[in-house]
C-alpha cells in the first residue's frame, strides 16, 4: 500500500459529441468518491475531470447540428458542468482541450517529439473507425471489417501522416510493467494488453491527420491536425500547467515522487492509456503514473451503453425521483469496481432498500427512537464496554474501518463500502443480542442500556463518516439527528469514543424511505424504455 500524502487523480476527459450518461457519471462518481475520502482523511487530493473536444466526429457532428465546432461543443461542455454539479462532484478542475492552456502546450509536446526523432512523416494505410477514431490492423478488424471497439464497419483509410514510433519505447514500458505490479489494475488488463496488442507487434501509431481540421495544427506542418490521442491523453499534464509560464501545481502533483497519480479509466480505453500514454511520458521525460484503474463496462441488454448506439440511461430522473445519494450509492455499491456490470433497475430498488432504507435508516431510526424513550433524547456518557457485546462492537469497528480504509486506497470502492454495511448490519444485529426493551424494565440495568444507547449511536456516527465520501446529503443529516455540532464531524472523531456523550438527538425525517418496488421498477424501465 502507498504511503503517499498527496494524490492526483483523474477521469477520462469525455468527447461533448453527445450528452453524457450514466456510464461517463458512474467513472466520475467513483473518482469523486476516492478523492472526497483522500480529503476526508486529511490527505491532499487533486481531482481533475474534463472534455476531450476535437476530432472527425465532433466536426461531422457540429455540422450535423448546423453550428461551428466550437459552438457546439460550448453547448455540450455546458451540460457536463451542471451533471457534475447535480452530482455533487468536487473536481477541483476541468480541462477542455480547447483552451489555451491545452493547445500551446500540445503543439510544444509535439515540436519536441519530432525534435527527438520520436515522430516521422510517412504514409497511412489502414482501416479507420470514424466513430471511435481509430485505426486498426487487418487482424483485429477479422473479416468481416469491423471495429473491434464498437463493432461497426471500418473502412480503409490512406493519408500522409505523422507517426509515434512505438517501438522505440516499447522494452522500457514492458519493464515499467513488470517493476510496477500495481500499474495497471486488474492485471487482467495487463494481460490483455500484451496478448492482444504488444505480442502480435504494436505498429507505429499515427499521430496525425489531414482530412480533417478540427483539431490542433501541427506548427512545422500546418495541413496536419493532431491525433485526438496524443491531444487527449495530454491533458493530464497540461491541466497541470506543464510546459506553461506557472508549473507550480505540476511540481506538486505530477514531479514530486510523494504525490500518487491515479487515472481511472474504463475498459474501452485501456490501450491507449496503457501503451501509449506511458510511451509519450518516456517521450517528454517525465514521470508516468502510478496506478491505472480500469473499471468495467456498464452494460444495457447485454449490449454496451453508449452514445454512439444511444442505448443509454439518463442520470437526471433518476437523480431527480431518488436523490444524488442514492444514484452515487447505487453505482458505487452495486457495480464492483473494475469488472463489467449492468444497470438493472430491480437491482437499484434493491440495493436502496437492503442497505440504505432496512440496514442504515433502520438503525438510525430505532436507535434516535430508543434514545428518545429511554434517555429523555440524550445521549448517555460513553462509560467502557459495560455488557459483553460492546467490546466486540467495538472491536468489530476498529477492524471495519482499517479494512475500508486500506480498501479504499486501493481503489476497491465497492469492497470498501460493503464493509460498512455490514457494520450497520451488525449494529442491527447488536440491537437483538442486547434487548434494550428487556434492558429498560429493570432499574439496575439502566447502565447497560446507558452503554447499548452509546454504542448504537456511535456506530451510526461511523457509518455515516465512512459513507459521507459517497452519501454527500445524508450523512449530514445522519449527524444532525445525532445532534452532533458541525466541529466535531470530524473523520478523526471515529476513533474517539466519548464525542457523542451527551448530545442531543432530533428525530428528523426518515433518511431513505422504503421504495415499493413494483412501482420504482416500473418507473425505471420506462425511463430505459424511452431511450431504446
Ligand atoms: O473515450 N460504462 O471519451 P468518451 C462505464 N475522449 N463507463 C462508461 C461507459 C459505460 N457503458 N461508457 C462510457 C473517450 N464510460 C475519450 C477519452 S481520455 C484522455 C480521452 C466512461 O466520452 C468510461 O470511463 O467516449 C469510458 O472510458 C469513458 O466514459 C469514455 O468516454
Amino acid at each position: 500500500m502507498s504511503n503517499k500524502k498527496r494524490f492526483y487523480i483523474t477521469t477520462p476527459i469525455y468527447y461533448p459529441s453527445a450528452k453524457l450518461h450514466i456510464g461517463h457519471a458512474y467513472t466520475t462518481t467513483l473518482c469523486d468518491i476516492y478523492a472526497r475520502n483522500k480529503r476526508l482523511r486529511g490527505y491532499e487530493c487533486y481531482f481533475l475531470t474534463g472534455a476531450d473536444e476535437h476530432g472527425q466526429k465532433i466536426e461531422k457532428n457540429a455540422k450535423a447540428a448546423g453550428k461551428t465546432p466550437q459552438e457546439f461543443v460550448d453547448g455540450i461542455v455546458e451540460g457536463f458542468h451542471k451533471l457534475w454539479d447535480v452530482l455533487e462532484i468536487s473536481n477541483d478542475d476541468f480541462i477542455r482541450t480547447t483552451q489555451d492552456r491545452h493547445v500551446k502546450v500540445v503543439q510544444d509536446i509535439f515540436s519536441k517529439m519530432l525534435k527527438n526523432d520520436d515522430i516521422y512523416l510517412g504514409e497511412y494505410e489502414g482501416w479507420y473507425c470514424k466513430e471511435c477514431e481509430a485505426f486498426w490492423t487487418d487482424t483485429q478488424v477479422g473479416d468481416e471489417h469491423l471495429c473491434p471497439d464498437c463493432n461497426r464497419p471500418v473502412e480503409k483509410a490512406k493519408e500522409e501522416s505523422y507517426f509515434y514510433k512505438t517501438n522505440k519505447y516499447l522494452d522500457k514500458l514492458l519493464k515499467f510493467y513488470d517493476d510496477n505490479p500495481k500499474f495497471l489494475t486488474p492485471v487482467s488488463r495487463k494481460n490483455e494488453m500484451i496478448n492482444t496488442f504488444i505480442k502480435p507487434g504494436l505498429e507505429d501509431l499515427c499521430v496525425s491527420r489531414t482530412s480533417f481540421s478540427w483539431g490542433i495544427q501541427i506548427r512545422e506542418n500546418p495541413k496536419h491536425v493532431i491525433y485526438v490521442w496524443l491531444d487527449a491523453l495530454t491533458n493530464y499534464i497540461t491541466a497541470l500547467g506543464y510546459g506553461s509560464d506557472n508549473e507550480e501545481k505540476f511540481k506538486k502533483f505530477w514531479q514530486d515522487p510523494d504525490c500518487e497519480i491515479i487515472h481511472v479509466i474504463g475498459a474501452d480505453i485501456t490501450r491507449f492509456h496503457a501503451i501509449y500514454w506511458p510511451m509519450f511520458l518516456m517521450s517528454l521525460g517525465l514521470r508516468l503514473p502510478d496506478r491505472e484503474f480500469v473499471h468495467g463496462l456498464l452494460m444495457m441488454r447485454d449490449s454496451k451503453m453508449s452514445k454512439s448506439k444511444g442505448n443509454v440511461v439518463d442520470p437526471y430522473p433518476l437523480i431527480e425521483r431518488y436523490g444524488v445519494d442514492a444514484v452515487r450509492y447505487y453505482l458505487a455499491r452495486e457495480i464492483n469496481f473494475g469488472s463489467d456490470g449492468s444497470f438493472s433497475p430491480e437491482q437499484f430498488v434493491e440495493r436502496c432498500n437492503s442497505d440504505l432504507a432496512n440496514s442504515l435508516g433502520n438503525l438510525l431510526n430505532r436507535t434516535v427512537s430508543m434514545i428518545i424513550k429511554y434517555f429523555d433524547g440524550v445521549i448517555p456518557e460513553y462509560k467502557g464496554k459495560v455488557t459483553p457485546f460492546d467490546g466486540e462492537i467495538e472491536s468489530f469497528t476498529e477492524t471495519v474501518i482499517k479494512s475500508y480504509e486500506d480498501l479504499m486506497d486501493d481503489l476497491k470502492i465497492t469492497d470498501a463500502l460493503a464493509i460498512v454495511n455490514e457494520l450497520s448490519n451488525r449494529a442491527n444485529k447488536y440491537i437483538d443480542e442486547t434487548t434494550p426493551w428487556a434492558l429498560a424494565k429493570d432499574e439496575a440495568k439502566k447502565d447497560e442500556l446507558a452503554s447499548v444507547m452509546y454504542h448504537l449511536a456511535m456506530s451510526i456516527f461511523v457509518c455515516g463518516m465512512l459513507f459521507k465520501p459517497v452519501l454527500v446529503k445524508s450523512s449530514d443529516r445522519i449527524f444532525d439527528q445525532l445532534g452532533i455540532a458541525e466541529k466535531d464531524r470530524k473523520y478523526e472523531n471515529i476513533h474517539n469514543y466519548g464525542v457523542l456523550s451527551g448530545l442531543k438527538v432530533d428525530k428528523g425525517e426518515q433518511l431513505f424511505p422504503r421504495l415499493d418496488a413494483a412501482v420504482e421498477v416500473q418507473f425505471i424501465k420506462d425511463l430505459m424504455g424511452e431511450n431504446k
